[in-house]
């Protein structure tokens, strides 16, 4: 008998870290029955059930192929445990519509101790699009953000990506490849919204990874972005730069009003979740995304995504 979602959002409560594979069995899975566990799993760790919003940092990395992501974590999740936090990585696979990305063979997995009992990292499937983020990731974020101390949302992609990923995360780090024009021209262009963190990979190539850095820290600075870090890291042994990340990640989280960041993460991700399902025609019903979060902005402050999605649904149906 598979644990119920009230009983695993119990044990998420009580700081119990084992429950994470059988919390992300739950989430992904097809089985009759398997929406309302979900809901009451989700219901187990609101806000209301917790006492308050939960205890984790979450955070959203998201970057291009082959930027350097996974080893990055490695490192990025090292040094966390190094400081005695407990770790949980969703890593977003889209190798399921991969067009390019890092050449086959010579793409990194994170690298953990798999002896540690306070890691916990998971591949998930994509959404609809490159860099989109599916049901089953929202909720396996909001849930096991009330055991772990941190939790990471990767994903791939860049200029649309870090909009999803701010529907789940507190902090969204944007990780850029030295010399890789991209973000400087999408950040200029306004197609892209200023991340909270920029970090700049392969700084053991040198010259090009500071000369990036600088670019990047003057384009904020001239689009006002006073407040966005660029710190350049390093994965190659010996890792450098990390405890910089750490600080900046840190220092972010420490600046948010959080209650109100997760207040908007949880419509955001009950409007998310009811386009999932609905599509596009439910959107319309609804009289379209702002008036859907409008009618999700008057909705009472404690209630948990499946009750907003809820509201949804009774809105399209009338
Ligand atoms: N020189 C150097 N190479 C790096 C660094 N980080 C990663 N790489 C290399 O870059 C390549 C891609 O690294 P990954 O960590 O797999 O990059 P990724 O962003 O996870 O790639 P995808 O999962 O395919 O999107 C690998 O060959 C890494 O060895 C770094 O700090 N310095
Ligand atoms: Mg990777």
């Amino acid at each position: 008998m598979p644990a119920t979602g009230d009983e695993l959002g119990r044990r998420l409560r009580d700081g119990d870290l084992s429950a994470a594979p059988a919390v992300l069995n739950l989430v992904e899975s097809r089985a009759p029955g398997h929406k309302d566990e979900i809901d009451a799993l989700l219901h187990a760790v609101s806000p209301a059930a917790l006492g308050g919003e939960a205890r984790a940092h979450v955070v959203g990395v998201t970057g291009p192929p082959g930027v350097g992501k996974s080893s990055l974590l490695s490192e990025l999740v090292r040094t966390w445990r190094a400081d005695r936090r407990s770790v949980a990585v969703l890593a977003v696979d889209p190798s399921s519509k991969r067009s390019g990305g890092a050449l086959l063979g010579d793409r990194a997995r994170i690298a953990v101790d798999p002896a540690d009992r306070a890691v916990f990292i998971r591949s998930m499937a994509a959404g609809g699009r490159l860099g989109g983020l599916a049901p089953a990731t929202r909720a396996a974020a909001h849930a096991l953000a009330a055991a772990f101390d941190v939790v990471v949302v990767e994903t791939v992609g860049v200029g649309q990506s870090e909009t999803e990923i701010a529907e789940v995360a507190d902090t969204v780090a944007v990780v850029v490849q030295p010399g890789g024009g991209d973000v400087l021209q999408f950040l200029k262009s306004g197609i892209m919204e200023i991340p909270d963190v920029l970090v700049v990979t392969k700084a053991d190539l040198g010259q090009v990874a500071q000369r990036s850095r600088r670019d990047l820290h003057a384009a904020l600075r001239s689009l006002g972005a006073r407040d966005t870090e660029v710190v350049a890291v390093s994965s190659l042994a010996p890792a450098t730069g990390f405890d910089e990340l750490v600080a900046a990640l840190d220092a972010h989280r420490d600046s948010l009003d959080i209650t109100a960041r997760r207040l908007e993460a949880r419509r955001a991700s009950a409007l998310a979740d009811f386009v999932a399902e609905h599509g596009e025609r439910g959107r319309r019903a609804l009289g379209g995304q702002r008036s859907a979060l409008k009618l999700l902005g008057v909705q009472d402050a404690a209630l948990d995504v499946p009750a907003l999605t809820r509201v949804l649904e009774e809105a399209a149906a009338s």
